[in-house]
């Protein structure tokens, strides 16, 4: 008999590569969309198109009787919980939505568990996130985030997830269960949605190549982010999941990197060397072979509260777990640009 694992968020960036993985794994894969997406409707479509192999489940994070019924019909080996509000500036803007997805949404999945009566069988995955360490300076990374690191989340997103992270360690702890934390720092790719930083970045630079878009417009440059390859992560998150003792682990590459380092690389990715000129708010980067500025800052993009630094130590998930990660820095630069250089081709 093959495993059955229900994803929560399965339309999201990780959601894809995970149901693939489980899928090629041989899992039963199932995934959840929001409610009143019928199955006539174009997104549905387009997601059964892509991932034929996952049964779509409709069922809202903030409606526990849908998540419940889920349970019990699918009986799930292994829960992964990726389903929220997950871009941090618009958490900034729906403070309220972001608690209830983001917050609640965990603690739903998990009396959903217990309601079903699987809590000593199912094995629970939370999507925790690097941003509930905040950066400040009193908890500067060092050498890297850990596991034991103090948090301080900087957006009502952070301040969610960190929610999350411990009702899951409280059910762990109360009522037995395997449920786990991953603590994943950014992970980008192909699937990227374009909100995020990194995605804005490749694609515009493939669109200015081709003669598509003239200017890229960005807020902070400074900040810095530790980031690798979603692929690699959905493989720790499964790793997690296989332990035999539950236990929370950081999944990071253990380097960090300016926004303005991602900018220059991509540009260079495709043949165009950049000049930075002025400061602040009034800075720009112009082709250098054109003339032509093709980057400008615009503080809508700034946030109330920035996290200026994220570095994660992923020495644990790499000794206990195995976990190695194929993609390096400049590999997921060169993959995301040659990705949309060829989608905008
Ligand atoms: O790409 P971002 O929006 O990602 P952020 O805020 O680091 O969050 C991502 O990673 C977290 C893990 O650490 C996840 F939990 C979270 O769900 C999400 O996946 O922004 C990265 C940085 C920020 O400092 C932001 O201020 O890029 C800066 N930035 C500069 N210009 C911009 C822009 N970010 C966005 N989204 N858009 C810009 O134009």
């Amino acid at each position: 008999m093959s495993k059955k694992a229900l994803i929560t968020g399965v339309a999201g960036q990780d959601g894809g590569h995970l149901a693939k993985l489980l899928h090629e794994k041989g899992y039963e894969v199932y995934g959840t969309l929001r409610g009143q997406l019928e199955a006539s409707h174009p997104r549905y479509q387009a997601i059964k198109e892509e991932m034929p192999y996952v049964n779509i489940v409709l069922a809202d994070m903030t409606d526990i009787s849908a998540l419940t019924r889920a349970m019990i019909e699918i009986q799930p080996d292994e829960v992964y919980n990726l389903a929220a509000i997950s871009h941090v500036g618009y958490s900034f803007r729906d403070p309220l939505l972001t608690a209830d997805l983001t917050g609640k949404g965990v603690l739903n999945v998990l009396e959903a568990i217990r309601l079903a009566g699987l809590e000593k069988t199912a094995r629970f995955y939370q999507a925790s996130t690097s941003e509930m360490f905040g950066g400040l300076d009193y908890n500067r990374p060092g050498d890297g985030y850990t596991e034991d690191s103090p948090f301080h989340p900087r957006s009502p997103y952070g301040v969610a997830k960190l929610y999350g992270y411990w009702i899951t360690k409280n059910y762990r702890e109360s009522y037995g269960m395997y449920a786990v934390s991953g603590i994943l720092f950014n992970h980008e790719g192909e699937r990227r949605g374009p909100e995020f930083v990194t995605r804005k970045i490749s694609k515009a630079v493939a669109r200015i190549k081709l003669g598509k878009q003239e200017l890229l417009e960005l807020g902070n440059l400074d900040s810095k982010r530790d980031w690798g390859y979603a692929g690699d992560y959905v493989e720790g998150m499964w790793r997690i999941l296989q332990q035999d003792n539950p236990n929370d682990y950081v999944l990071a590459t253990g380097e960090t990197h300016t926004i303005r380092e991602f900018v220059e690389l991509a540009f260079k990715e495709v043949g165009i060397e950049l000049s930075w000129d002025g400061e602040g708010v009034n800075e720009t980067a112009t082709d250098v072979a054109t003339g032509k500025v093709v980057l400008r800052i615009n503080p809508e993009f700034f946030r109330p509260a920035e996290v200026d630094i994220l570095l994660g130590n992923p020495s644990k998930a790499e000794t206990e777990l195995g976990w190695e990660r194929k993609v390096d820095f400049p590999g997921l630069v060169k993959l995301m640009v040659e990705h949309d250089l060829a989608d905008n081709s």
